[in-house]
């Protein structure tokens, strides 16, 4: 992948946290800290500017030295600088700064205050109470870390990534090897393909004309930062953005049942392969075999067929009862990105969004949608100057105009109501009940007791005028932890009093889990899939809503934002 703004300002933020560590002069730090964050900030292209010859140091903040190591990183997707730094920088000082509590200066202070230089020993001092002692660290921060390097270890210290940067990965590749002569088939298999919420690696399926340099070009490929292992039938590669992707080359007779093997889930691929014993047939990634003969393998499809199976959708295949449901022909119809008719949050610039009532609206009638939700935040967020009920009254008379200037789409009066630690709302009665549609989530008080988290999401709901409990469990993939909640309460509370639960489609939140958001389903309840959207770019999340919705077996009938407004708007009222 050619190099991109993000990746200089990444590899520039990453030497001024090098250097900090190091107690290397500020000067030169702050300048790779500025750098990095004109450049990102930046709507040109830097690689263009290089390949057009125009002087960089032109650029604010950016002289000569700087230049020079950006031309570097541009044409080589690299800087020796930074991998020397990284070699000077004890060990695991490195893996410290992933947790999400750190950053240089706490590294640094732990390192030179109390010598750790290792996850491990960062566990030990903080169960042993020492690190609540430093400056600017505290007993609430010692026990996150605790939890963090936690949840470190035991993802066996690999990272998992977002599907979103497993997309922005993949696409790019994928589509470099489509355009070799000669390449046929090209599709990333894998839990990519299952679109499960985070990804290890990346598997690619390939079939070529034979003789064709598809290992080479791939071993080639800007991106690849080291070659793990290059043969003739797989490849395996790290990219430069920590990514591990394994490529195979398939012939076209075997294609499908190559798909269907690393597609997986494993434990899918293990139940298939009990079905086909009982038949007296072997499944491996070439085919399905009786004693020599090849019975199936070309298609996904001839191979399901011939286990007597309906072709599965590859996000059910993690052997949650799909196997049995294509048995029975009870495979649920799944929903898809076009049946969405509307969005039921997002924020404008009245709180923490960043464009107005009027684009966000515009953009969303650009998708063809038939409504969408303004829901800013309430006063209790003030990080994100959320509205109180004053503010919130002439917000609504904004809507309102902007109604009537726009036509064409239902802009719908909302709000992101906080629920308040004793379970109340954060706005008074006589402002919520003139809104459209009210979302109740929480912000705060995260650490409360099972029993106490729970009750206070149900009181919530108790209040008659919330329709929506939005991102459930508040946690945010690899960076926050759920909250800790009897949800199968919660689910039959929102049931009780005929409310929705939310799937929040922003791709770090993914809240609820596939396999909440299945039990809510199990359940009759109808959920709601909201991108959230901080932006008019940020309602292009939908799709992954919709991918975690399809993990969680739901069909449109069980979403409610896949119908009009003014069916909504009837299905909205509680009693
Ligand atoms: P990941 O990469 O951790 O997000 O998850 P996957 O599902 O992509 O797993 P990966 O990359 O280890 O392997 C890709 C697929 O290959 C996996 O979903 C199923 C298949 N597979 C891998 N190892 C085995 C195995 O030992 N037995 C069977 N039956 N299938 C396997
Ligand atoms: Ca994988
Ligand atoms: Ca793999
Ligand atoms: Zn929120």
């Amino acid at each position: 992948m050619p190099v991109q703004n993000k990746d200089i300002a990444e590899i520039f933020s990453r030497i001024a946290d090098l250097l900090d560590i190091k107690n290397e002069n500020p000067f030169r730090i702050r300048a790779y800290r500025q750098a990095a964050q004109m450049i990102s900030g930046l709507s040109r292209n830097v690689r263009d500017m290089v390949d057009e010859g125009k002087d960089l140091s032109s650029l604010s903040g950016i002289g000569k030295d700087l230049a020079g190591k950006i031309e570097t990183i541009v044409r080589s997707g690299n800087l020796p600088q930074l991998k020397k730094l990284e070699k000077e920088v004890p060990g695991e000082l490195i893996d410290l700064m992933q947790l999400p509590e750190m950053g240089p200066k706490r590294v640094k202070k732990l390192y030179h205050e109390l010598g750790i230089d290792s996850l491990g020993a960062l566990k030990k001092a903080a169960l042993n109470h020492k690190i609540r002692e430093l400056e600017g660290f505290g007993e609430k921060t010692e026990d996150k870390i605790v939890q963090s390097v936690e949840r470190w270890q035991s993802a066996g210290g690999e990272k998992r990534f977002l599907l979103i940067e497993a997309e922005q990965v993949v696409e790019p590749l994928i589509k470099m090897l489509r355009e070799i002569e000669g390449v046929r088939e090209v599709e990333v298999a894998g839990s990519y393909r299952r679109r499960k919420e985070t990804v290890g690696d990346l598997d690619i399926l390939v079939t070529r004309r034979k003789g064709t340099p598809v290992m080479e070009r791939f071993a080639e490929y800007e991106d690849v930062k080291e070659v793990v292992a290059k043969g003739e039938a797989k490849t395996s590669v790290r990219l430069r953005s920590g990514f591990q992707v394994d490529l195979r080359v398939f012939e076209k007779s075997s294609y499908g049942a190559a798909m269907v093997y690393f597609t997986g889930s494993k434990d899918h691929n293990v139940s298939l392969r009990k079905m086909a014993k009982k038949e007296n047939l072997k499944i491996n990634e070439y085919g399905v075999f009786r004693g020599d003969k090849s019975m199936a393998g070309e298609t996904e499809a001839s191979v399901y067929e011939i286990l007597g199976l309906q072709w599965i959708p590859p996000e059910l295949r993690e052997n949650r009862g799909e196997i049995e449901a294509t048995q029975k022909g009870e495979l649920p119809e799944l929903i898809t990105l076009e049946d969405m008719q509307g969005d039921l949050q997002c924020h404008s610039k009245a709180s923490d969004g960043k464009d107005t009532i009027e684009d966000m609206a515009k953009a969303a009638k650009e998708k063809g949608y038939n409504y969408l939700a303004i829901t800013d935040h309430s006063k209790r967020v003030s990080v994100a100057n959320g509205l109180d009920a004053d503010r919130l009254r002439r917000h609504m008379e904004d809507i309102d105009q902007v109604n009537e200037q726009l036509g064409g789409i239902h802009v719908l009066k909302g709000v992101e109501v906080d629920i308040l630690k004793n379970g109340k709302l954060d706005l008074p009665d006589d402002v919520l009940e003139k809104l459209d549609v009210v979302v109740a989530s929480t912000h705060y008080y995260r650490d409360l007791p099972r029993k106490e988290q729970t009750e206070r999401i149900i009181r919530a709901l108790d209040n008659p005028h919330v329709h929506i409990l939005a991102h459930p469990f508040g946690r945010i993939i690899n960076k926050r932890d759920p909250i800790d909640m009897d949800f199968e309460k919660i689910l039959e509370a929102v049931k009780e009093r005929n409310c929705f639960i939310e799937i929040n489609a922003q791709p770090d939140r993914l809240d609820l889990s596939d396999v909440h958001a299945k039990m809510a389903g199990e359940m009759g309840i109808k959920l709601t899939i909201s991108t959230d959207a901080h932006s008019m770019n940020g309602l292009n999340h939908m799709k992954w809503g919709v991918a975690q919705a399809r993990r969680a077996w739901l069909t449109a009938e069980d979403v409610l934002n896949t119908r009009s407004w003014r069916n909504v708007k009837k299905l909205l009222k509680r009693d």
